[in-house]
């Protein structure tokens, strides 16, 4: 499974770090939805679905994370912590987020509207749909 990650170039100065990120510009597609998790619990594991056509950026602006991807044959995890780093999660990939930092602050850029019809929540049907059956 290639896993895509990006590193967002950032403005940096004696005043700090600027990172701006422009859909259809520094990522492919454009940016339709902005959400973000804060308040996690380390113990906690959340997602647990794929998605049918939604695309996204994962970026643990602040804190850490980690990710497990699976895509119905290989499984890989990546941790993010940094806040100018993006995580790429395509359709059909099955995904996790957990070990969160107490702090941590997950940013992610969507390529659509919230619809609950785009979700796949039960790994038998995400198997069942990446195996094409
Ligand atoms: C994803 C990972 C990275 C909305 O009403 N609007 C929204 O835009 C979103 C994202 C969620 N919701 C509602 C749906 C649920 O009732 O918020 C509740 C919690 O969502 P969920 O349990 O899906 O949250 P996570 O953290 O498991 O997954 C979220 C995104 O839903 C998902 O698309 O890829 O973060």
């Amino acid at each position: 499974m290639e896993i895509i990650t990006k590193v967002f170039s950032s403005h940096s100065s004696d005043r700090g770090n600027l990172t701006a990120i422009e859909g259809e510009n520094e990522i492919a597609f454009p940016i339709k939805r902005v959400y973000y998790l804060y308040g996690l619990s380390h113990d906690l594991r959340r997602g647990f679905h794929a998605h049918k056509r939604l695309e996204q950026y994962l970026i643990c602006i602040y804190g850490s994370c980690s990710v497990l991807l699976d895509d119905g044959k290989e499984r890989a995890s990546v941790k993010l912590d940094r806040p100018n780093v993006g995580l790429y999660v395509g359709p059909g990939i099955w995904h996790e987020m957990f070990e969160f930092s107490k702090d941590a602050v997950l940013l992610v850029l969507a390529s659509d509207r919230y619809s609950e019809e785009d979700y796949i929540r039960d790994y038998c049907s995400f198997l069942d749909y990446v195996q094409g059956a």
